[in-house]
């Protein structure tokens, strides 16, 4: 078990220990709270039951295009290059993920407080609503690598110490996502399974884990289990779709090698009633730039 002394009164997810178990999610996916936003009740049940729901035109072409260009300029951006924010492959050093850019990028800042998405993340988490992490994910053609299946409140439980699974992922496509140019898989109804990983985490686990992630990762057999118990779908779709999927959601993406980048922005909204305590299975927290301590509701 880990050093901390943690500050939490009980673990309902308990995660890297000696061995894994697949265990009950014992939170909703849709919370009560918020009645009224952009999201349908058909949209709301969709996400409640797949743990996910996709729209097409979130980003018109011309947003799409503005932010395409904002990215281009940020990874030509030398500073931006060199900053620990920002994620290179290992080898061709091509940038890969930007991280923190809520909060450096203006178009991506005025973006989340419009509310065609502020409002459908309060529908979902039933609250106020801050950035627990955002991203620009740059997935190049012929070279890009994908993470295998992994859940991403798992990391966010052990490393962040996000009580429960009260949050939700957005993922915008700025390029266009085909199945063949590693496309998103995800496990429609896995979100109410808590896989807890075997396999204590290592310091400064963040260093490598956003680059490959090889702790917090379940086994083939309990992954076996949820792929044949709930089948596999992908995200798909033009440039300017999105994805709406849940903290606790299984996925995960192949290699891109294909000469088609795949490209998205990636911005994680967390419920002001779910903030971060202590980590629940590592040494100390991972920097602010990948999980925020910023509780400030947001707002328009
Ligand atoms: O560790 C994290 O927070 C990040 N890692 C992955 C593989 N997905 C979610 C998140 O961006
Ligand atoms: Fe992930």
């Amino acid at each position: 078990m880990t050093s901390v002394q943690k500050t939490h009164t009980e673990d309902r997810y308990p995660t890297r220990s000696s061995e894994s178990a697949l265990l009950e999610r014992t939170d909703p996916v849709v919370w009560p709270g918020v009645d009224n936003g952009p999201a349908s009740a058909a949209e709301l049940a969709e996400h409640d039951e797949k743990g996910f729901h996709v729209l097409t035109g979130l980003l018109s072409p011309a947003e799409v295009q503005q932010q395409w260009q904002e990215l281009q300029r940020m990874t030509d951006d030398p500073a931006i290059r060199s900053d620990e924010r920002t994620v290179v492959e290992k080898g061709t050093e091509e940038v890969r993920s930007i991280f923190d850019v809520h909060r450096t990028n203006r178009l991506i800042a005025d973006l989340i407080r419009q509310p065609r998405i502020l409002d459908r993340a309060r529908q979902i988490l039933g609250s106020d609503v801050y950035v627990h992490q955002s991203r620009i994910n740059y997935m190049p053609g012929f070279r890009g690598s994908g993470f295998y299946w992994h859940s991403d409140f798992e990391t966010w439980h052990a490393e962040d110490g996000m009580p429960a699974p009260r949050a939700v992922s957005l993922s915008i496509a700025l390029t266009d996502n085909y199945p063949f140019n590693g496309g998103l898989m995800v496990m429609p109804g896995a979100q109410r399974t808590f896989i807890s990983c075997a396999g204590e985490t290592p310091e400064d686990n963040y260093k490598s884990s956003l680059k490959k992630q090889e702790v917090g990762v379940p086994s083939e057999d309990d992954i076996s289990k949820l792929a044949y118990e709930h089948g596999i779908e992908q995200f798909t779709g033009p440039a300017g779709s999105a994805l709406w999927f849940d903290s606790n959601t299984m996925h995960g993406s192949g290699n891109n090698i294909t000469p088609y980048p795949r490209s998205n922005i990636f911005i994680v909204f967390n419920s002001v009633e779910n903030t971060l305590h202590e980590p629940f299975a590592a040494n100390q927290p991972r920097p602010e730039f990948v999980a925020s301590h910023d509780f400030t509701p947001l707002s328009r």
